[in-house]
């Protein structure tokens, strides 16, 4: 009796713990809730047809079993085996005595640790870090006369969930690394599945998918040593894109602020390849896909990143996660630039074929065809993100593929590859990619098989299950192969004569630049470059840099202390697209994060006030105090000791905080220079970084003396100074606008 009465004590100790922790966490189940739906609806299986013996299929998700009872994570408010046998304890394994051997028979042990150790799947041999959320896609309708893509038309929601990655390093790298980002969007459309599969950039380092292995294995750490982690800076890199040169325009772009994304909201995705779309008169078209940001696409500044690295490796998962919970919901719109579908597939002389090139914006317009709202985050990262399988081959009726090499390797590589990462050929059962559209593929058994088919003729003819399932026709909206002519050929292992033409377009990118970004790109290649062993590879890629531009090429060479080389063929004569500079523009601030320096003496009113117009700007205000608690009234955010200037947009001065007793280093503890007080080295250090980092500084009270005590103040390029912090933040909030105060820093190059 004794036992029992101690089990249930228990017991209701645990469900009490359990109760108060679910009224702290809003919108979490408590015990006794249904288990919550699952991340993707369900849809329920073909009805079976009066002719056929058997419903054609039935899914693990089928309603009629109660199956859907089996998908469900949790059920039922005990602790169990994984066959339901409720379990009195987890704590203690089963032994011969108190202190006595652990014995075999324990069946819950050994499930336990089993499980255990096989709960890791390998990660993606390239963009295995990432982060995703789920949303929705509108169509505008406007892409009516090129495809007559369902999801596409007017007005239609479509759910969605997106994937945003880097590409070289391991699942447990920092997020701010020099690299291109994966930008994968599924789409659960009503004519199944369709994946664009994107990246922020929109050319690639090879022409031929047959090189892929390569190029990766290049940029992955060194085989022996297995360094550097998530970089391109190391000599396999470099020694592979300057010896194949047609990966110089895609390097470029690495080099320049698209691979330091300020964050995952603020990145451009393209489709890179050309896709053939289908209208409904049959009518044909190529087109590349591009995502445009609400928020305009920004970089961060490269020792920013490189901090960021250390102080929050998870930055851009933070940050958009953050941002979903918080309201701040990221749109993009989705665009083309359509061409016509000529014989020739090239455009004003580009050739639609070679992913290495882009068609300038300026040529060929992108119109929007509709809008993505990420507005929900993942539950379960590993179930709905780590599982997530797509396929450029997951196309709808009205959109195909074209003939470009490096995406007909992509077809074979993406399903191949979730073999040994989802464990065999039933990923597509998985909740996150299972359909929304009816499914009745015919395939059977394999590992992971979760569907309980029925019928006995998985075949086609067949008239056992009546011939079920059907083909369908133009009138159900069958996807066609669109019949493309192809002329006679020649079996060969050759490129295509324009594919040979490696240096225009990074060329045009350079030139395309504003003295900023050229500024960056110089310091990128000379940071890069300077991280390599092998002086031939440097010279190898300044011969390379020599054919894009001799500035750059100069400015780098000298970096490097290294000779300027001549470029070995005339420079190629291009017309600059102003679409591929990331600056001239002013932007929506929604979700960005204002760093507000307080101490004790802070006027609790103005803080109060200043708070307020920060979140009515649709930004996040922290309040940055010299202690935790409350400080002038507000709830303090991050202390002195906790905050680095990475996690600030820009930085509002309200104090000039004397170091405190915990400061470091304390030769910065003396007073200031004429008899001030000095100002606490961690203020310091903020103000001096947001400072490099081109952010917008503002002060007001005595923060205007906390500046002046940084090395910055009234009159310096985006510094505000003003008596009224709520006047000092409209100014602060307008230049952020523009992202950043690059004008601060004169650059060298023009
Ligand atoms: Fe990928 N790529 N890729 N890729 N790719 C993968 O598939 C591959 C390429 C891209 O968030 C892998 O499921 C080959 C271009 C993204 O889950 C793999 C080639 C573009 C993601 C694969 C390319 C991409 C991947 C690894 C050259 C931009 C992350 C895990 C022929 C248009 C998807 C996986 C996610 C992932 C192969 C080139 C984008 C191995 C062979 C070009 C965004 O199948």
């Amino acid at each position: 009796k004794k036992v029992a009465e101690a089990v249930e004590e228990t017991v209701d100790a645990a469900r009490r713990t359990l109760e108060s922790t679910a009224e702290t966490i809003p919108g979490r189940p408590g015990p006794g809730s249904p288990p919550a739906d699952e991340p993707t609806e369900p849809q329920p299986p073909l009805p079976p047809k009066d002719d056929q013996r058997g419903p054609a299929t039935r899914t693990a998700t089928g309603a009629e079993t109660g199956a859907l009872q089996d998908a469900r994570a949790q059920q039922g408010e005990f602790l169990t085996t994984s066959t339901g046998t409720r379990l009195r304890d987890s704590d203690h394994s089963l032994k011969a005595g108190r202190r006595g051997p652990t014995l075999l028979q324990d069946h819950h042990l050994r499930e336990k640790i089993t499980h255990f150790d096989h709960e890791r799947i390998p990660e993606r041999v390239v963009h295995a870090r990432g982060a995703a959320a789920h949303g929705v896609f509108e169509g505008y309708g406007t892409a009516e006369t090129v495809t007559h893509a369902a999801f596409l038309a007017k007005g239609v929601t479509t759910p969605v969930f997106t994937r945003f990655s880097t590409v070289l390093g391991s699942r447990g790298s920092a997020d701010t690394v020099r690299d291109t980002r994966g930008f994968a969007t599924k789409f659960y459309t009503a004519e199944g599945n369709f994946d664009l599969v994107a990246n922020n950039m929109p050319v690639f380092f090879i022409q031929d998918g047959i090189k892929f292995p390569d190029v990766v294995h290049a940029a992955k750490p060194h085989p022996d040593r297995e360094i550097p982690q998530a970089q391109s800076a190391h000599d396999t890199f470099w020694d592979f894109v300057s010896l194949h040169t047609e990966a110089q325009h895609h390097t470029m772009w690495n080099m320049s602020d698209r691979g330091i994304p300020r964050s995952y909201r603020m990145m451009e995705g393209f489709g890179v390849h050309t896709f053939r779309l289908t209208n409904a008169e049959g009518v044909t078209s190529l087109v590349k896909f591009h995502w445009k940001p609400k928020l305009g696409a920004h970089s961060l500044a490269w020792e920013e990143a490189q901090l960021i690295n250390g102080v929050d490796p998870d930055f851009h998962r933070r940050d958009l996660y953050d941002a979903i919970e918080s309201g701040a919901h990221p749109q993009w719109e989705l665009g083309i630039q359509v061409f016509p579908d000529t014989p020739e597939q090239e455009f004003e002389g580009i050739d639609l074929l070679d992913p290495t090139k882009l068609v300038p914006e300026e040529l060929a317009p992108v119109q929007p065809i509709g809008l993505l709202t990420l507005n929900a985050n993942p539950r379960n990262f590993f179930a709905e993100v780590e599982q997530l399988a797509f396929h450029p081959g997951h196309l709808v009726p009205g959109i195909d593929v074209t003939d470009d090499p490096l995406l007909q390797a992509r077809l074979f590589s993406y399903i191949d590859t979730q073999l040994s990462r989802l464990g065999g050929p039933n990923f597509n059962q998985i909740p996150v990619n299972r359909p929304h559209a009816p499914v009745n593929d015919m395939f059977r058994d394999g590992f992971h098989q979760h569907a309980d088919h029925v019928g006995v003729a998985p075949y086609k003819p067949n008239s056992l299950d009546g011939g079920c399932p059907f083909f369908a026709g133009n009138e159900d909206n069958a996807f066609l192969d669109t019949p493309v002519e192809i002329p006679a050929a020649t079996k060969v292992r050759e490129n295509p004569a324009s594919f040979d033409d490696h240096f225009s377009q990074a060329r045009l990118f350079w030139q395309s630049m504003t003295p900023v970004e050229k500024e960056h790109i110089i310091r990128a290649y000379s940071f890069e470059l300077g991280k390599c062993y092998e002086e031939t590879i440097k010279a190898r890629q300044l011969q390379c840099l020599a054919q894009i531009d001799p500035v750059l090429c100069s400015e780098v060479a000298t970096a490097l202390g290294m000779p300027t080389p001549e470029p070995s063929e005339p420079l190629a004569d291009v017309t600059p697209s102003a679409a591929l500079s990331q600056l001239g523009q002013t932007w929506p601030g929604d979700g960005r994060m204002v760093g507000i320096v307080v101490d004790d003496a802070t006027d609790a009113e103005a803080l109060q006030e200043v708070r307020a117009a920060v979140f009515a700007a649709g930004m996040v205000p922290l309040v940055v105090a010299p202690h935790g608690g409350e400080v002038a009234g507000a709830t303090v955010q991050r202390t002195f000791a906790t905050a680095r200037s990475v996690e600030f947009d820009a930085l509002l001065l309200a104090a000039s905080p004397v170091p405190a007793p915990d400061a470091l280093p304390a030769r910065d503890a003396k007073a200031g220079a004429g008899g001030d007080p000095a100002l606490d080295p961690r203020v310091k250090l903020l103000v001096e970084e947001c400072w490099r980092h081109a952010k917008v500084l503002g002060a007001w009270g005595d923060g205007a003396t906390g500046l002046r005590l940084a090395g910055t103040g009234e009159g310096d390029v985006g510094v505000v100074v003003g008596e009224s912090g709520v006047d000092v933040f409209a100014e602060v909030q307008e230049l952020m606008s523009a992202h950043r105060v690059w004008e601060r820093f004169a650059a060298s190059v023009s």
